[in-house]
């Protein structure tokens, strides 16, 4: 396998703008991606000045948001964070399915990768484990995906 060409993105030096495109709803867990995924790009080097966070009301106007801001701002790569958390609403399932769908669509209409850090889950209890607790941090692991894309497109 050692003599096939493989391109595949790294931590090293990645460097890269980034955007934050980040919901208010549930905002005591979607803070806490916030932290995880600011911390992991800047322990990975990208500069605090390369960052910079969009804030919108809901998971519901995250694709739209996304889509505006690569349209108005250059970004190698965008991280979507936010929390749809079931026991909340009767329209989870609405909620969820449009942020998911759209963000994958504006990704794969504009060739940025857009990280989706947004929890979809059943209860408060399981989207405080995925925000920092026993169950990691789902921001943070979306920072590093959006590294690791970034890193890989330059490869390329
Ligand atoms: N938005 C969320 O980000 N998470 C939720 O759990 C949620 N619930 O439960 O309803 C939610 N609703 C708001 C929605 O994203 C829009 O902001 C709203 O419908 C206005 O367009």
């Amino acid at each position: 396998m050692t003599d096939i060409k493989t391109f595949e993105g790294t931590f090293n030096n990645v460097g890269g703008r980034y955007a934050l495109v980040v919901a208010r709803f549930n905002s005591f867990v979607v803070e806490a991606l916030l932290d995880g995924a600011v911390d992991t790009l800047v322990r990975h080097g990208v500069s605090r000045d390369d960052i910079e966070i969009v804030r919108v009301p809901g998971a519901w106007e995250l694709p739209v948001a996304v889509k505006k801001v690569l349209e108005k701002r250059d970004y190698d790569a965008v991280v979507a964070l936010g929390a749809v958390i079931r026991g909340g609403t009767a329209h989870f399932e609405f909620v969820a399915g449009e942020a998911a769908k759209g963000i994958a669509a504006v990704q794969n209409s504009t060739g940025v990768p857009v990280a989706f850090g947004v929890l979809t889950v059943d209860t408060i209890e399981q989207a405080i484990e995925r925000s920092g607790t026993k169950a990691g941090n789902k921001g943070a692991e979306a920072a590093l995906c959006a590294l690791e894309m970034v890193s890989l497109f330059k490869a390329l």
